[in-house]
């Protein structure tokens, strides 16, 4: 058995009751790849044969959860960007076939080879700010070879980078153009054909669909997720991102696991969310970059207890963003939040959104030690700074990870 004590640390062990879940001078035991003991340093286990690191009074959390990105997609959309700085809308640009569109073309005609090498550096970004759970959607191939090119390559990014990755199927991301004016033949072909084949190749551990007037209806949404289900798979879906459609009080009617974006969701809707048991993830770097004017209802969430997650939506369209951090800061400058609720977003809630908060998410006894290590006092840190990465070291399921800069004592 290997053994890691870390002694003189402030821990923040993250819960509901009271947030960071902070305990001063503390230590913490890890045995092969678990969390066996954590308490104050005063009854600190005897420990032989066993590596100790010294924390210096420094701060640890539970390894940062990523639960929304689409990291696996060809080429950049910059050029999009330059033109809505001269005027166009993301749905105008969209209308005129770029948008999504032109994704799905670069990320078709790009190899695996390819579509890996593009991902590494996004995915080496978020995991270099401590991350240790990456969710990655599929969506960008819009076909069965494609979206399975892309499982395929969240699944490689997985054994060589040693990160602990969760893949999403959304199929229907997105009407493909050769489908254009038949979304019912194309959601048809998703639920019959792209689905099923993924999943029995081994490649599905969730599935998300887009619902929005530029994407898939409701009806349409319901159609994939129901679908899922009979395969045995939980759901997840984009809702009310652009305008209020009513996808999140039909996704948690079918139990979905989380709905994601929210900015037009209706406060009456929220009891639908309590009611299943499912995670708000709030995006704020698409809010951010697509300059959304309409705040997600934060204060009717609160009230009710929704847990609230925050991700970092990494995608080339709407949010070109790799760092969970700078998404911290912005669901407070942005949503509000506050820091407390912004680390409890991106560890324990995010967990929960993936259906994965009893082994991961927070500094728990039983839970995987997923460690990170910041080079700050305090929790609030965190989400003050725009701009410094503090990560020293992370620790992944107990094993210290090459890429680190950790200083042992
Ligand atoms: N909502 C989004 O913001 C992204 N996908 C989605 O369903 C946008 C994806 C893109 O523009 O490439
Ligand atoms: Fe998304």
């Amino acid at each position: 058995m290997s053994q890691t004590l870390f002694t003189n640390a402030t821990l923040a062990c993250v819960d509901d009751e009271s947030g960071y879940g902070l305990r001063d001078d503390a230590a913490l035991l890890v045995a092969d790849d678990q969390i066996a003991w954590l308490g104050p340093m005063t009854a600190c286990p005897e420990t032989s044969d066993c590596e100790i690191i010294d924390c210096e009074n420094r701060l640890l959390t539970p390894g940062l959860v990523d639960c929304h990105t689409h990291v696996v997609y060809g080429g950049d959309r910059a050029d999009e960007f330059e033109q809505r700085l001269e005027g166009a809308s993301y749905a105008d640009i969209a209308a005129a076939g770029g948008g999504i569109a032109s994704t799905v073309k670069a990320t078709r005609a790009a190899s695996a080879d390819e579509l890996f090498e593009q991902a590494l550096p996004r995915v080496r970004q978020l995991m270099d700010e401590g991350m240790t759970t990456l969710e990655i959607k599929s969506g960008y191939g819009l076909d069965g070879d494609t979206e399975i090119k892309m499982l395929r390559v969240a699944s490689q990014l997985e054994a060589e980078l040693g990160l602990r990755i969760r893949k999403t199927f959304l199929g229907a991301h997105s009407l493909p153009t050769e489908f254009k004016g038949r979304s019912d033949d194309y959601i048809a072909l998703v639920c019959d054909e792209m689905l099923p084949r993924a999943h029995a190749e081994g490649l599905v551990d969730a599935v998300d669909v887009f619902i929005e007037s530029v994407a898939f209806s409701v009806a349409q949404g319901e159609r994939v997720l129901v679908r899922a289900q009979e395969l045995g798979l939980p759901v997840k879906a984009h809702v009310e991102q652009l305008s209020a459609q009513g996808g999140a009080a039909m996704a948690a009617g079918l139990g979905a696991l989380s709905v994601d974006h929210l900015e037009y969701l209706n406060s009456d809707d929220v009891a639908s969310l309590v009611q299943a048991g499912t995670v708000a993830v709030l995006l704020p770097g698409a809010f951010y970059f697509l300059r959304e004017q309409q705040l997600p209802p934060i204060a009717a969430l609160r009230e009710q207890r929704v847990p609230i997650a925050l991700a970092s939506d990494a995608n080339p369209g709407s949010s070109p963003v790799h760092s969970l951090l700078l998404i911290m800061n912005m669901a407070c400058t942005l949503f509000r939040l506050t820091p407390a609720e912004a680390l409890r977003g991106v560890t324990l809630n995010a967990a929960r959104a993936l259906g994965m908060a009893g082994e991961i998410g927070s500094l728990e006894i039983g839970k995987q030690a997923d460690i990170v290590i910041w080079d700050v006092d305090r929790p609030a840190l965190l989400s003050y700074r725009v701009g410094m990465n503090p990560c020293r070291a992370v620790m992944q399921a107990g094993q210290w990870r090459e890429r680190n800069r950790l200083v042992t004592a």
